[in-house]
């Protein structure tokens, strides 16, 4: 039994979607981040970060950190190729992708989200803002033209995690000047994960839609 500590639309989404695909038993424990629940002295003592997602699993170990949740899960629950074996072309570019999308384009994301994380006064946190916006707007430009290059999946012709990975990052543009589900390529992944059945029912589970 897993128990998924999330908010709905967050970093949880993707480790939320391997667990409705996976087919284990697990738990949703919502924390209301609004309300400021990931504050909580309980909720602290399993993420010292006051941040969503955390695992907890095998009765008591507790792991927290979106990209390693999915590539533990991954791991643990082979049944389903959520990740390309060590021994596979495709396990360099794989790792490649979750290294850039957790690094590199969520935390573009976060500063457009969380400016005030920052720095300090509104003139600055607009201009922290805006130049995430473009940046986070060129790199899924950059993703587009890969997929373009050698889609219709981040690896090629399979998908794997980081595709759910990527398409919950784009869920986080909806908001931008240039929402990455226009981008054609993009767009075409977001519809190929929306028809998976983890991906669906995790967002039926949270409440939330994809656009597209
Ligand atoms: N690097 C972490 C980031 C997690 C994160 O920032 N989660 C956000 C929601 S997407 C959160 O918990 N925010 C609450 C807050 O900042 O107070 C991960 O990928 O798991």
């Amino acid at each position: 039994m897993y128990k998924l500590y999330f908010a709905p639309g967050s970093a949880a989404m993707a480790p939320h979607a391997m667990l409705e695909e996976i087919g284990a038993p697990f738990e949703l424990i919502k924390v209301d981040t609004k309300a400021g629940d990931q504050h909580s002295a309980d909720y602290l003592k399993l993420n010292p970060h006051a941040r969503v997602p955390t695992l907890v699993y095998d009765g008591d170990r507790v792991m927290y950190e979106s990209t390693a949740i999915c590539l533990f899960l991954a791991d643990r629950h082979p049944n389903i190729p959520f990740m390309p074996k060590s021994d596979s072309k495709d396990r360099g570019l794989f790792l490649q992708w979750m290294a850039y999308l957790t690094n590199t384009l969520q935390e573009s994301c976060m500063h457009w989200w969380h400016s005030e994380k920052f720095v300090d006064g509104d003139s600055e946190q607009a201009a922290v803002k805006c130049k995430a916006e473009q940046r986070t707007a060129e790199m899924f430009r950059f993703l587009d033209e890969q997929l373009a290059k050698s889609g219709p999946y981040l690896c090629g012709s399979t998908f794997y995690v980081c595709d759910y990975y990527a398409v919950m990052l784009a869920r986080w543009t909806r908001a931008m000047v240039t929402p990455a589900h226009t981008t054609p390529n993009v767009n075409k992944l977001i519809r190929a994960v929306m028809q998976r059945p983890g991906y669906a029912r995790m967002l039926k589970a949270e409440g939330i839609e994809q656009p597209v």
